[in-house]
């Protein structure tokens, strides 16, 4: 069986997210989604998700190409993760490109996906923030 692992925030999932997964699964059996933690993502990424880690992780396990969802609390947790979990590939979008090749020293590939133009959760909520002012 191989095995795939991803990582990140998916806060307001979109279609970009979904590709992302699609193909992730795509280049194994089993996906692994390694999933930001609320704190993760306020101390890391200063990113204050609309929807909680545990709304997150619901919505990542209705997705066909998810197989499991784990949390993501550390940068560094990756090179334990991709040998407690025996990943055959790591992948992320190559908005990452180049970050995570050391992964490859742990016996694992690492793919980088091109993103999903045009989309992206900050593309989201600014839409949404003109479309109410221009309401109001
Ligand atoms: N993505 C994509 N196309 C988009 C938006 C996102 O392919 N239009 C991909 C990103 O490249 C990433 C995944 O979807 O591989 C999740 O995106 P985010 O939730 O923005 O993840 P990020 O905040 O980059 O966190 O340790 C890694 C980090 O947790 C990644």
């Amino acid at each position: 069986m191989k095995r795939v692992i991803t990582y990140g925030t998916f806060d307001l999932l979109h279609y970009g997210h979904i590709n992302l997964l699609r193909r992730a699964k795509q280049l194994g059996d089993y996906l692994i989604v390694a999933l930001s933690t609320d704190e993760f993502n306020w101390r890391e990424k200063q990113k204050k998700c609309y929807f909680s880690y545990e709304e997150r992780k619901q919505l990542l396990e209705a997705i066909r190409y998810v197989d499991l969802v784990i949390p993501e609390e550390s940068w560094e947790q990756k090179r334990t993760d991709v040998k407690e979990y025996r990943v055959d590939t790591f992948v992320m979008g190559d908005d990452w490109s180049g970050k995570f090749d050391f992964l490859e020293k742990e016996g694992c590939s690492v793919v980088y996906l091109p993103r999903t133009p045009e989309i992206s959760t900050t593309q989201i909520k600014s839409d949404l923030n003109r479309k109410t002012g221009a309401e109001h």
